[in-house]
C-alpha cells in the first residue's frame, strides 16, 4: 500500500497562525535553502512535486477573526488549514509520500485530514499517527489555557474536540479523523492538567521522556511500533521542540530535557524502517528565535526529515 517508493509531494507552509511568535512561517524557506530539496533528490533519489512557493494563505485569511471559545484567529487557522487539506489530499491521493514543512503545529490539522481522507480512500485502511513532540498538543478550546490552536490539533483530528461552524473545523469530516487507538506520542515533557486527563481518559498510548529514560529509545520504538501494528500506514508529525534545545534552539515553546539529536533521527529512522510511513510533517522550527542556535535546528530538521526517508548511517 506504500506510495511508490520515491515519489514524494512536498507542500511548504509559512504559516504562524497557530501560536503567537512570528517567524516560524520562515522556517520551509530554511530549510530548502540549507538544501533538502536537493538532499532528497541527489542523496536519497526521490522525484520531488513541489509549486516551488511557500504558501502563505493570506489570499484565503478572513478580514475580521475575534476569538471564539477562547480560541485566537480560530477562522484564519480553519482556512489554511483546510486548503492545506486538500493539497495534502492531491498528492497522498496520487500516490506520493508528503512531506510537508511547517509552519507551527496547528498546520497538522490539514495534513492529518488530508492523509487520513486518502488512506481510506485508496486503500481503505485507517491511518496510524505518530506525534513526536515536547507536548501533546490535545488541549480542547475548553481545556486551553493559551487559546493558542498548535497546542489543539490533536483534539480536533480526533474528534475530542467539534466545532459545527464549518469557518472554524466544522469543514473536518469524519473520513478526515484518527482513532484515539491509533495515536501514539513519543517525547513528551511539557503536559497540561486537562490534558493528562484526556489522555488517561481515552487511554492514548504516550511515552514521555521519563519511559524513554527508563526503557532506552530502542525499546520505545518497539512499544510505539508494536502498538500500531504492521500493514497500518503510518503519518510522522514531527515537532522540532521534542529535540532538547541544546541541539534545537529556534522553536516557540522550548523545553528543556528532551530528546538528543540522535534519539529524534533514531524515531524516524525507525519509522521509515516500517515501511509504512506514508506522510511526514515537520514543524515549530523559527529561525527568528535563538538566532545563534537557527542554523542548528535547521540542520536538525533537515536530518530528521533524511532519517524518515531512508537516510541510513551505514
Ligand atoms: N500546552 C500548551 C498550550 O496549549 O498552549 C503549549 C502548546 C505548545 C504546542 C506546541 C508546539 O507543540
Ligand atoms: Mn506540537
Ligand atoms: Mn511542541
Ligand atoms: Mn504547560
Amino acid at each position: 500500500f506504500l506510495p511508490s517508493r520515491h515519489d514524494l509531494g512536498l507542500v511548504a507552509v509559512g504559516f504562524s497562525g497557530g501560536q503567537t511568535k512570528a517567524g516560524v512561517d520562515a522556517a520551509p524557506m530554511a530549510l530548502i535553502e540549507a538544501g533538502l530539496i536537493q538532499q532528497l533528490e541527489e542523496d536519497l533519489d526521490f522525484k520531488v512535486t513541489y509549486d516551488g512557493q511557500v504558501h502563505s494563505y493570506t489570499d484565503i485569511m478572513p478580514k475580521e477573526d475575534p476569538d471564539y471559545r477562547g480560541m485566537k484567529k480560530p477562522r484564519t487557522v480553519s482556512a489554511v488549514t483546510r486548503a492545506l487539506s486538500e493539497q495534502v489530499y492531491e498528492h497522498a491521493k496520487s500516490g506520493k509520500f508528503v512531506l510537508t514543512l511547517g509552519g507551527d503545529h496547528s498546520i497538522a490539522i490539514g495534513t492529518v485530514a488530508g492523509t487520513a481522507k486518502a488512506a481510506r480512500e485508496r486503500l481503505g485502511k485507517e491511518i496510524a499517527v505518530i506525534w513526536v513532540d515536547a507536548h501533546a498538543d490535545i488541549n480542547t478550546p475548553e481545556t486551553s489555557e493559551s487559546g493558542n490552536i498548535h497546542g489543539m490539533p490533536v483534539a480536533f483530528l480526533t474528534g475530542l474536540a467539534t466545532e459545527k461552524n464549518e469557518d472554524m473545523f466544522g469543514w473536518i469530516q469524519d473520513n478526515q479523523r484518527i482513532n484515539v487507538k491509533k495515536l501514539v506520542y513519543i517525547g513528551l515533557r511539557d503536559i497540561d492538567r486537562g490534558e493528562k486527563k484526556i489522555l488517561k481518559e481515552h487511554g492514548i498510548k504516550a511515552f514521555s521522556m521519563h519511559d524513554i529514560d527508563k526503557h532506552g529509545i530502542g525499546r520505545v520504538m518497539d512499544m510505539a511500533l508494536g502498538w500500531i501494528g504492521s500493514d497500518t500506514p503510518i503519518h510522522l508529525s514531527f515537532d522540532v521542540d521534542a529535540i532538547d534545545p541544546m541541539w534545537a534552539p529556534s522553536t516557540g515553546t522550548p523545553v528543556r530535557g528532551g530528546l538528543t539529536l540522535r534519539e529524534g533521527d533514531f524515531i524516524a529512522e525507525c519509522v521509515a524502517e516500517t515501511g509504512s510511513l506514508i506522510a511526514l510533517d515537520l514543524v515549530e522550527v523559527n529561525p527568528s528565535l535563538d538566532v545563534k542556535g537557527a542554523s542548528d535546528t535547521v540542520r536538525a530538521g533537515c536530518s530528521i526529515v533524511r532519517c524518515a526517508l531512508g537516510d541510513t548511517l551505514l
